[in-house]
C-alpha cells in the first residue's frame, strides 16, 4: 500500500469528528442540528435513548478501515455492537448509503436534520441497527453473532475481506468466545479473511469488562493460543491505525483501546447510554452538550 500522508490522516480525523457529531446529535437533538443558534431546552429529545460510549470507537475503526480499504470492492465491515447504531448511522449517511435507500437522507443540511430528529423516535430509526438498516437483514440488539456470521460470509469466497468489530462485553458472550475457533476450522484458500478487531474499551455496561482487566501479556496469550497474531491499536490516531493495518503479520488480531465515552463529557460506565441524563431541563447540562457538540468544530459542512 502507497503510504498515507499526513493530509490523509487530517481527512481522517475529520470524518470521525463528523460522525462523533452527528452520532451525538442524533441521541439528544429535536432541532437546531447545526447549532446556528445557541442552544435551547426545546432543542433536546423529550425522551433520550441511545448508546454513546461505543460510537468514537466503532466511527475511528470505520473511518480507518474505509480509508485503508478504499480500493477493495471486496472488503466489508461488520459490526458487533449494534447498539452503536447512532455511529453506524452517521457513517452510512455520509457515504449517501442511507440516501439510496431513503431519499430523505439527502447528504446536506435537510438530510442531516432528518436523521437526527427522527433516531429513537416514534416512527422513525430504533435505536439499534435493524433491516432498515442498510446492509443488515435480521433486527440487533443481540449480542455476539458478529464473527461467526463473517465468518459464514467468506465461505466459498476467498476474494472477501472482512473486518469485525467485537465489543469487549460482547467477546463475554460464549458464541463470541467460541467462534474465535473458526479461524482454526477454515481454509484460507478456499474462503476469504477475517480481521476480527476487540474494541476493548474497558466497561460492559455499568462494569468492567473481564477482557479490561486482564493483563497486556494476559490477552496476547489468549490471542496467540486461538491461533492470532494480536496487534495492539492504542488510542484514536489514524496514523497508528492505519500503521497497525500495513503490518504484514499473518492471522492479525486486532485489540483498538479506547476510552469508553471518549470525546465525550464523561467516560467509562457513565458514558454507556446517554453522558447527559438531563440536558432538556438542567441548564449547566445544556450548556455542557452544546460544548461537547461545538468542541467537534466546524465539522459539519453542507
Ligand atoms: C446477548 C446479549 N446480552 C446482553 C445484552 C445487553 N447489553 C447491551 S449493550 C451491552 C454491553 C456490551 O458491551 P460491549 O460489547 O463492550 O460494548 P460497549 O461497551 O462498547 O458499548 C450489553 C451487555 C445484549 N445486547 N445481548
Amino acid at each position: 500500500m502507497e503510504s498515507v500522508g499526513a493530509l490523509d490522516f487530517e481527512e481522517i480525523r475529520k470524518r470521525i469528528r463528523m460522525c462523533d457529531y452527528l452520532s451525538v446529535a442524533q441521541i439528544y437533538l429535536k432541532d437546531n442540528f447545526l447549532l446556528t443558534r445557541p442552544l435551547d431546552f426545546s432543542d433536546i429529545k423529550p425522551r433520550l435513548l441511545g448508546h454513546w460510549g461505543t460510537c468514537h470507537g466503532i466511527n475511528v475503526a470505520y473511518a480507518n478501515l474505509k480509508y485503508f480499504f478504499r480500493d477493495n470492492p471486496n472488503f466489508l465491515f461488520v459490526l458487533g455492537p449494534g447498539h452503536g447504531f447512532p455511529a453506524l448511522q452517521a457513517n452510512l449517511f455520509v457515504d449517501g448509503e442511507l440516501e439510496k435507500i431513503d431519499p430523505r437522507a439527502k447528504v446536506d443540511a435537510e438530510g442531516i436534520a432528518y436523521i437526527c430528529k427522527n433516531f429513537s423516535w416514534p416512527d422513525g430509526f430504533p435505536s439499534h441497527a435493524s433491516p432498515f438498516t442498510p446492509g443488515i437483514i435480521t433486527e440487533g440488539g443481540e449480542l455476539g453473532y458478529a464473527l461467526a456470521n463473517a465468518y459464514g460470509m467468506t465461505l466459498g469466497h476467498p476474494e472477501k475481506t472482512i473486518a469485525v468489530l467485537i465489543g469487549d462485553g460482547e467477546l463475554e458472550t460464549a458464541t463470541a468466545i467460541d467462534s474465535l475457533n473458526l479461524h482454526n476450522l477454515l481454509d484460507g484458500d478456499k474462503n476469504g479473511k477475517i480481521l476480527p478487531i476487540l474494541h476493548l474499551n474497558g466497561y460492559k455496561i455499568s462494569a468492567p469488562s473481564i477482557y479490561a482487566r486482564k493483563s497486556e501479556r494476559e490477552l496476547n496469550e489468549m490471542v496467540r493460543g486461538f491461533g492470532m497474531t494480536p496487534i495492539w491499536i492504542e488510542g484514536d490516531d489514524p496514523e497508528v491505525f492505519q500503521k497497525a493495518l500495513n503490518s504484514d503479520t499473518e492471522s492479525p488480531f486486532y485489540i483498538l483501546k479506547t476510552e469508553k465515552g471518549e470525546t465525550g463529557p464523561n467516560r467509562h460506565h457513565e458514558a454507556h447510554q446517554v453522558p447527559l441524563k438531563n440536558p432538556a431541563s438542567d441548564g449547566g447540562e445544556l450548556r455542557a452538550l452544546e460544548e461537547w457538540l461545538k468542541s467537534y468544530g466546524e465539522v459539519v459542512n453542507v
